[in-house]
């Protein structure tokens, strides 16, 4: 019994070494961009320029004692706030309450990663939540103001469901919604398009093609889909759609689309392998052509990026942990992103300080 008690206590203080040099090692990261935003946490940023302006459309994280799970239940968040940003290095400006849970009449909880849209002088908000039965739809919210506040549609948007909407209007004015994740997104309960109780974390086919992210055009009103969503799929150099067992590379969550010289960027987030990815192809509507990782893990579970243009330079906006390092109290970051001349993105290193050094 001692030489059991001697051992739990020399584990137990290697453990907090191990722990110590562990934390030391966190301090002493540098981390490439620091928060746009400290006074509220914020994730999920959806930027977009509307009249020469920059908007953020983030998840406005909060505190919580629900404890970390697969499905995401810690990030328990009821409303939004919109970012507006004057020029690159300035500190945004943080909006009122945008729309909030309780003015949602279908919700019930979790307002999950929002997008945004802009169309004839109205400014529309995308946004996922639980509905009352506890399965995540997506609805949309219309202002006159691109800070809101939003007034919710009194149902979701007919024939979408699981999270993350993304909004991408092409040059010919056509828009294009992109949704979709797994595990805590539920995407693997809505396998022919109709909702399916049961457990929601990974469907464990490993050999099979990955579930893959949807997309639809939207009608001319922006609030209903012109066409039903179909499957963004995302192929390998071979033209194989990606397998579900690849998930250093497979779809998790987190759609955002950008186009650069007539090519279509798909981007998202390989989830519990922690990487920005893209994939590449001609048409809004798919096939994309994987291409790689763009942003290495950062510090907490969960990133979540948009990729726009402003005033000449690309941009990379993505989230982590720094000021609270927990999970689901996340800050929202930006830096510029690079391209190569055949097109390819490179690579962003969350811990490379600006110039370069580690
Ligand atoms: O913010 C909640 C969820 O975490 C988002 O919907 C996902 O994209 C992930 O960032």
């Amino acid at each position: 019994m001692k030489s059991f008690a001697s051992a739990a206590v020399v584990s137990a203080l290697i453990f907090l070494g191990t722990q110590a040099v562990h934390s030391q090692e966190m301090e002493h990261r540098q981390f490439l961009s620091q928060p746009l935003v400290t006074s509220i946490y914020t994730a999920d940023p959806s930027a977009h320029v509307f009249h020469g302006k920059l908007y953020i459309y983030p998840s406005h994280d909060v505190p919580t004692d629900i404890p970390d799970d697969d499905l995401g239940s810690e990030y328990a968040m009821h409303d939004y706030r919109v970012l507006q940003m004057d020029a690159p290095g300035k500190p945004p400006v943080i909006g009122p309450v945008a729309l909030d849970v309780k003015d949602v009449p279908w919700a019930s909880k979790q307002m999950w990663a929002p997008d945004a849209a802009y169309r004839n002088g109205t400014y529309y908000l995308y946004f996922p939540a639980r509905d009352k039965q506890g399965v995540f739809r997506i609805g949309v919210a219309t202002s006159s103001d691109p800070m809101g506040p939003f007034k919710a549609e009194p149902e979701p948007i007919a024939g979408t469901y699981s999270i993350d909407p993304a909004v991408f209007t092409d040059g010919d004015g056509k828009s294009y919604i992109y949704f979709g994740g797994i595990w805590g997104g539920q995407l693997e309960n809505w396998p022919t398009g109709k909702f399916t109780a049961g457990s929601s974390t990974d469907l464990k086919q490993d050999d099979k093609p990955a579930l893959m992210p949807k997309v639809a055009m939207l009608a001319p009103d922006m609030k209903h889909l012109a066409a039903p969503a179909k499957d963004a799929v995302i192929v390998d150099e071979n033209g194989k759609p990606l397998l579900g067992g690849d998930h250093d590379r497979r779809f998790f969550e987190a759609s955002w689309m950008f186009k650069r010289n007539g090519l279509y960027y798909f981007t998202y987030s390989t989830g519990d392998t922690h990487f920005l990815a893209y994939a590449v192809g001609k048409s809004p509507l798919g096939p994309f052509t994987y291409k790689g990782h763009f942003l290495l893990p950062v510090q907490g579970w969960t990133t979540h990026q948009s990729v726009v243009e402003w005033e000449g330079k690309w941009w990379l906006f993505y989230a982590d942990t720094q000021l609270s390092n927990k999970n689901h109290l996340r800050n929202v970051k930006m830096t510029e992103l690079h391209f190569n001349a055949d097109g390819s993105i490179q690579m962003v290193d969350p811990f490379a300080s600006p110039d370069g050094k580690k």
